[in-house]
């Protein structure tokens, strides 16, 4: 049973207290094996991790050519649609170089430049999501990325999934490796024989591979390190308990940590949907790990006013949040810490998983307030120009030379000073 609760700070918020650092020495010793033995530690940790000796790491291009051939038509027409979706959206982010000139006739500006090769971790088994390569390689791909590798680790016949295949397909993408878990983070980061490195790591991964994206970080760009998915609901009395316990039980199916919580400012409503979750949980084949989220991290919080609620979700800074109320967009500026936000009936969060066009790749466990989802400019570096004029030398360069030798650099002084001194 989903519990309902009258003070938030009776919620109990998920807690990490895994004992990490036990596994991060073994990714340690995995990064340290592979940056020493390259392939043939990759394929050592295949066998003893995934239980498959492969003969190479690498997917056939043929085989990704071919990732249509065996799927159903309209799955695969609704992917390429939902890319086209992603797709436009994130052109929408694109930035352009920028360039302004002062009246002196110093140019500044910033150059926007793409990252050369970007690697995207898709995990194996169930968690294996073809949404997910879209929603990771489209804005690298709209950013101007060149090269886009995947490594995805292989089940028992040596076979990646091949959903994920065709997603791959779909995009273009035919640099594909056959390797998973923190192995495939270390040779991302440090290259192999087989594998050139990358300069950034995106992805959702398990536990290891978050753990290795940490240790990599420095050595590589990664993005977020993701937690278990969440979804906030705000609700007034108007809403549809039907509704309302489906959108919740659509992210607890994902992980028994995940974590849906509903405010609401009617008890009636409240005990509406705790009703409905039950039921509906009965129905769904995922039950076991939907069931697990809902009593240990779900909950309905019945509040006073919409207004308490709102204040609740900002503390929260869930990943995801539906605003199931009356005029929800008159709420918007209350809203200050959610990864996305969706609002009205029509707006179930599923759309946003899979079609709308925004990112389903979105800060968890608190991180929306300081972090966003992600986008283009995760794919892009800028660089500062400085093209300063001779006037502005001129007149600035005193004062350049004042600060410089406040910190004790004198050559930095001298660098402005000789081309003072070298027009008289
Ligand atoms: N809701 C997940 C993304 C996803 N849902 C993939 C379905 N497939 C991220 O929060
Ligand atoms: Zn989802």
């Amino acid at each position: 049973m989903i519990k309902i609760y009258r003070q938030y700070t009776e919620f109990k918020r998920r807690e990490n207290n895994d004992n990490l650092e036990e596994k991060r020495q073994r990714v340690l010793e995995i990064i340290q094996q592979v940056r020493m033995n390259g392939d043939k530690a990759l394929l050592a940790f295949t066998k003893e991790f995934d239980h498959v000796e492969l003969s190479s790491l690498r997917v056939p291009v043929e085989e990704i050519e071919q990732a249509d051939q065996k799927e159903d038509s309209a799955f695969v027409s609704a992917l390429k649609e939902a890319a086209e979706k992603i797709r436009s959206f994130h052109q929408k982010q694109k930035r352009e170089s920028w360039f302004s000139t002062e009246e002196d006739g110093t140019i500044l500006g910033q150059k926007v430049t793409p990252m050369d090769r970007v690697g995207i971790y898709v995990p194996g088994g169930t968690a294996a999501y073809p949404s997910s390569v879209l929603m990771n390689a489209i804005p690298a791909q709209v950013a101007g990325v060149k090269e886009i590798v995947m490594v995805t680790p292989p089940n028992r016949d040596g076979k990646v999934n091949p959903h994920v295949l065709l997603a791959a397909k779909i995009l273009g993408i035919d640099e594909v490796y056959a390797v998973g878990g923190a192995q495939a983070v270390a040779a991302l980061a440090y290259g192999t024989e087989t594998i050139k490195p990358v300069d950034k790591i995106v992805g959702p991964g398990n536990i290891f591979v978050a753990l290795a994206k940490r240790e990599v970080f420095g050595q590589v760009g990664i993005d977020m390190i993701a937690g278990p998915s969440e979804i906030a609901i705000v609700a007034d009395e108007n809403a549809n308990p039907i509704y309302l316990a489906a959108d919740l039980l659509s992210q607890a199916e994902h992980d028994p940590m995940a974590s849906s919580v509903l405010w609401t400012t009617s008890e009636s409503l409240a005990e509406a949907v705790q009703l409905e979750v039950e039921k509906q949980l009965q129905q769904l084949p995922r039950e076991r790990i939907a069931r697990e989220s809902i009593e240990n991290y779900g909950g309905i919080i019945v509040v006073e006013s919409l207004e308490e609620a709102f204040k609740q979700v900002n503390q929260m800074a869930p990943e995801h949040l539906e605003v199931m109320v009356e005029q929800p967009f008159a709420w918007l500026p209350k809203i200050k810490h959610a990864g996305a936000i969706f609002l009205g009936t029509y707006s179930s969060e599923p759309v946003g998983d899979y079609f709308a066009g925004p990112n389903h790749v979105l800060p968890t466990s608190g991180t929306a307030r300081f972090s966003s989802p992600l986008n283009v400019d995760d794919f892009i570096k800028k660089s500062s120009i400085i093209a300063y004029s001779k006037e502005a030398l001129f007149e600035h360069g005193k004062k350049i030379i004042t600060l410089a030798e406040k910190e004790g650099l004198h050559a930095h002084g001298k660098a402005i000073a000789v081309r003072l001194e070298g027009e008289r």
